[in-house]
């Protein structure tokens, strides 16, 4: 078969066929199946370059192709004559063709030819090469497609249990040809590092030292020896900070750098959201030589300094009760800080049709949300400058990641450099980014690939655990210290962190793996769980100094799933669901994957089952609707459990300082860990994340084995807050319990209401009450089905970086039973809409109202819209004032026509 369309720069071959109408919506109902054809052709990208002037036309003297990405592997020529192969998707490639340019045989108009082969049958290629590199079955994490572990391409392009398996190919950045004259250089790509004087990798920096500024740019073409580097740093407002020229130039011909140092306090610091502003300076270098500007580079950048600290827990830390170890924290301008965010994954299969406006969007419910950091997920693709751009201006921080995960990787010598290239373009792409947080080398590879290989081939763990180490800590630590000294590297994103760090070795970092004292806390956690009978039980959860990856699936909403499948496959398990449920995957090109996805679907199914009310609509599509709806309650109450668990550790000797979660956002509409659907939509686990990450909490944590519940009172302030908690036992009528507890109880808390004080310290946690659960339960009118137990707090203290006070209020509950047995009444919601104001009032009249949930009709499903809050509790006879702002679509007067419900909806058959 031959297709010949029109195609476009930057663009994927799947998108130029959609556009051309020779396929259907890639992401409609199974079209990822249907569609394989595309990702196991070649493909060519042909055009003639019209009005390419000659070399002596217009005194240039050299023309070179730039290539900021090609998706993968294509050879390229020029004027019918070969110029270049390339394997990587994440470099940039330069290709001088000048002397092709002045033997061309098509003079006026040469062709510019781009030939891409399959990337799929690549991969297969190179894994049957001989001597390529093998590992046990089950090393490689394998969804569809196999052997992604040999090619440097999007590795979720393979297939992944969230994901679609496209594997698309194109030329997926831009492009350019460029002539050069004499007088001129070209500047590719360059790094700027702003750090404290002395600075060194993975340390926390004196606060007080100067800062120093080292550019570095490349040049396509040979810098004149005797080039000088001048520069200039502006704020907004176009005022001149500081000018002058570098010193210390080093001239490699196509490398140019130099260094100065600048006052270390003249600059205002840049802080990420919640923590103080963002402000952002202009920093311009120019190439001179005998008076003439060859080239000027412009970046933003901010100062501050981010270090992950994983050194020694000292003794002073531990005589404010950390428990010995290491640590493993991330430390903002010289401050500790609890990081509050989740995993980001590619926010589309196809990265060209991700727009800067779409990423907008998903930043500010980043920020709405409460986060402060997203972990970039090692395996899809580095992220674009314009992401660093917002990141920067909403101060989200990007922990960020080589692309290698669930996999380990081949070492030989074209393998690494390939590797070695791809990480010196994107750190020197990205360093000048305030936003960027941490280089990781990839996914999972410590606590997973390492521990698996080791469990599989005990007999060749040394050989495996030296190939990491090549790749992982030879090769790529390297690439980040040898341009930046401002950014911590760690090889792998869950790791027990490095035994020692010795920075007159030429490899600084020998890692501890499972060098591990017993009471003493080293690494970050990862926590998956699909046995949702013990999901509350925090026995299970790991206790550990930051929380980087945990989660559990759901479906998306209803409108969601509108948009990608028909109206007869919306049933629970209908095959089209069925089929897009990758969790499990099908670890193969097997299309009937049923075997696999019930195990994800029962997952769901049974965690419902076990702790909500099971819908039971009479309309089937309600019923789908009212499913997936509970899908997302148990999730985000999953979650909830789990960061607040963490949280508290911020107090304990764990000294927990971070919770990442699995997923923020989806690459399609199908059930995974999201928190945010594809068109935007919150789930609840968005508007929950949004309110246990808010600065102070109070959280009730219940220990199953012991019948403890210890309620915390949670800050990630910098300075102490003090505030009452109030407890009140009451009945989903709204009325309050008064237990009559057993004679030899000496609890009081438990009855009726108790308020009591407390104090949290700085970036702390505080036990402020116990309540003895099964002593409780022997009171003589207690009711684990009608009994809730709510906990409102109020604090007064000063958010980080402000000198005016705040009250800091929250409220959050505990059921002694799950929901699926307890007496839940019908709160009689009433919502209305107050055009002056423009917010939604909500009200319960008649009882407890949980996970009271709004929502725009079917009828109006385009416009999509975030709540100021949502998922939310209220007491029976509370009123509730919520504003909005709409993600997108529009209808008139939709406000008027949103809806209320909670929980007891659930419970009805309309
Ligand atoms: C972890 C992640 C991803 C995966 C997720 C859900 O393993 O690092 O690889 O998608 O959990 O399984």
């Amino acid at each position: 078969m031959n297709i010949s369309i029109p195609g476009r720069v930057p663009s994927h071959v799947h998108l130029d066929l959609y556009k051309a109408q020779v396929i259907g919506n890639p992401y409609y109902g199974l079209n990822d199946f249907n569609l394989r054809w595309i990702a196991q052709s070649d493909w060519t990208y042909v055009s003639t370059i019209r009005d390419l002037p000659h070399v002596n036309e217009a005194g240039n003297t050299e023309t070179h192709l730039l290539f900021n990405g090609l998706d993968t592997f294509a050879n390229i020529s020029f004027c019918g004559q070969y110029v270049a192969s390339t394997n990587n998707q994440f470099r940039q490639w330069r290709f001088n063709v000048t002397d092709l340019w002045a033997r061309c045989s098509q003079p006026g108009a040469p062709e510019l030819k781009v030939d891409f082969r399959s990337a799929t049958e690549m991969a297969t290629q190179l894994a049957n090469e001989p001597g390529a590199e093998t590992w046990p079955f089950g090393i490689e994490g394998w969804f569809e497609y196999p052997h992604r572990a040999f090619i440097r391409k999007e590795q979720s392009d393979f297939g992944w249990d969230w994901g679609p398996a496209f594997a698309p190919a194109g030329i997926w950045k831009k492009a350019w040809i460029v002539q050069v004259s004499s007088k001129k250089l070209m500047i590719p790509n360059s790094a700027f590092d702003l750090y404290r004087e002395g600075q060194l990798n993975n340390l926390p920096p004196d606060q007080n030292a100067n800062w120093v500024l080292n550019a570095s740019l490349d040049s396509l073409t040979p810098i004149p020896k005797g080039a000088q580097m001048s520069f200039k740093i502006t704020d907004k407002a176009g005022k001149v900070h500081d000018h002058g020229y570098l010193s210390n130039i080093t001239n490699g011909l196509d490398v140019i750098s130099g260094i100065t140092t600048l006052d270390g306090n003249k600059y205002n610091l840049w802080w990420p959201s919640g923590m103080g502003d963002q402000n952002l300076y202009n920093i311009t270098v120019d190439v001179v030589h005998q008076n003439t500007t060859l080239a000027t580079v412009r970046k933003r950048a901010g100062f501050r300094t981010i270090v992950l600290n994983l050194g020694p827990v000292t003794e002073e830390q531990k005589a404010k009760g950390v428990g010995p170890g290491n640590n493993w924290h991330f430390e903002i301008n010289g401050h500790s800080f609890y990081a509050k965010g989740s995993n980001f994954i590619p926010p589309d299969a196809f990265w060209p049709r991700v727009t800067k406006e779409r990423i907008r969007t998903l930043f500010t419910a980043v920020v709405a949300g409460n986060q402060n950091m997203l972990r970039l997920w090692a395996s899809g693709a580095y992220a674009p400058d314009f992401m660093f751009d917002l990141a920067d201006e909403m101060g989200i921080l990007l922990w960020s990641e080589f692309e290698f995960g669930d996999a380990l990787y081949p070492v030989s010598a074209d393998f690494l450099e390939n590797c070695r290239q791809e990480a010196v373009y994107q750190v020197r792409r990205v360093n000048h980014h305030p936003s960027l947080a941490l280089w990781a080398g990839g996914n999972e590879l410590e606590n997973l690939e390492l521990k698996t290989v080791q469990k599989l081939a005990p007999d060749d763990y040394g050989r495996y655990l030296e190939e990491y180490e090549t790749l992982f800590i030879r090769t790529l630590l390297p690439a980040v210290y040898g341009n930046s000294r401002s950014i911590t590297y760690i090889p792998s994103s869950t790791t027990n962190g490095y035994m020692s760090l010795n920075f007159s070795n030429p490899i600084p970092i020998v890692q501890r793996y499972d060098n591990l004292t017993e009471g003493s806390f080293y690494g970050d956690t990862d926590h998956y769980n699909y046995n949702s009978l013990v999901a509350f039980d925090l026995d299970t959860y790991p206790v550990g100094r930051f929380a980087n990856e945990f989660g559990y699936h759901s479906m998306p909403s209803l409108p969601t799933w509108r948009e990608a499948i028909s109206e007869e496959d919306l049933h629970f398990n209908s095959s089209t669901i069925m089929l897009r449920n990758h969790h499990y995957p099908a670890g193969g090109l097997n299309i009937s994957n049923y075997r696999n996805s019930s195990k994800g679907m029962a997952e769901m199914t049974l965690a419902v089952e076990r702790y909500y009310p099971i819908p039971n609509k009479t309309d089937s599509v309600a019923n789908f609707s009212a499913w997936c709806h509970a899908t997302q309650i148990f999730q985000a109450d999953y979650y909830k459990s789990q960061i607040q668990f963490y949280r508290a550790g911020s107090g304990r000797p764990e000294r927990q300082l971070g919770s990442l979660y699995w997923q923020l956002e989806d690459i399609w509409q199908a059930p995974t860990w999201a928190g945010i659907e594809y068109s935007g939509r919150w789930k609840v686990l968005h508007y929950v994340a949004q309110d246990i990450y808010k600065n102070v909490i109070v959280a009730p944590l219940y220990n199953k084995t012991t019948g403890i519940l210890d309620i915390y009172a949670v800050s990630d302030l910098w300075s102490e807050v003090a505030g009452k908690l109030s407890l009140t036992w009451a009945g989903w009528g709204g009325e309050s319990l008064n237990y009559t507890l057993p004679a030899e109880s000496n609890q009081t808390t438990s009855n009726g209401v108790s308020t009591l004080d407390f104090k949290v310290g700085p970036l702390n946690s505080t036990l402020v009450a116990s309540i003895n659960i099964n002593t409780l339960s022997r009171a003589n009118n207690f009711s684990s089905t009608n009994g809730i137990l709510v906990a409102n707090l109020t604090a007064t203290g000063t958010p980080i970086n402000s000198n005016v006070t705040k009250t800091f209020t929250h409220t959050n509950v505990y059921t002694p039973a799950p929901l699926s047995s307890a007496a839940i009444v019908n709160p009689t919601l009433s919502i209305e809409y107050d055009k002056k104001n423009d917010a939604f009032t909500v009200t319960a009249e008649t009882g407890i109202s949980y996970w009271t949930w709004l929502s725009v009709p079917d009828s109006d499903s385009s416009v999509i819209v975030h709540f100021d809050e949502n998922a939310f509790f209220l007491r029976q006879g509370e009123r509730k004032h919520i504003g909005y702002h709409v993600i997108s679509g529009c209808s008139e007067g939709w406000q008027d026509r949103v809806l209320v419900q909670s929980i007891f909806n659930q419970t009805l058959p309309v």
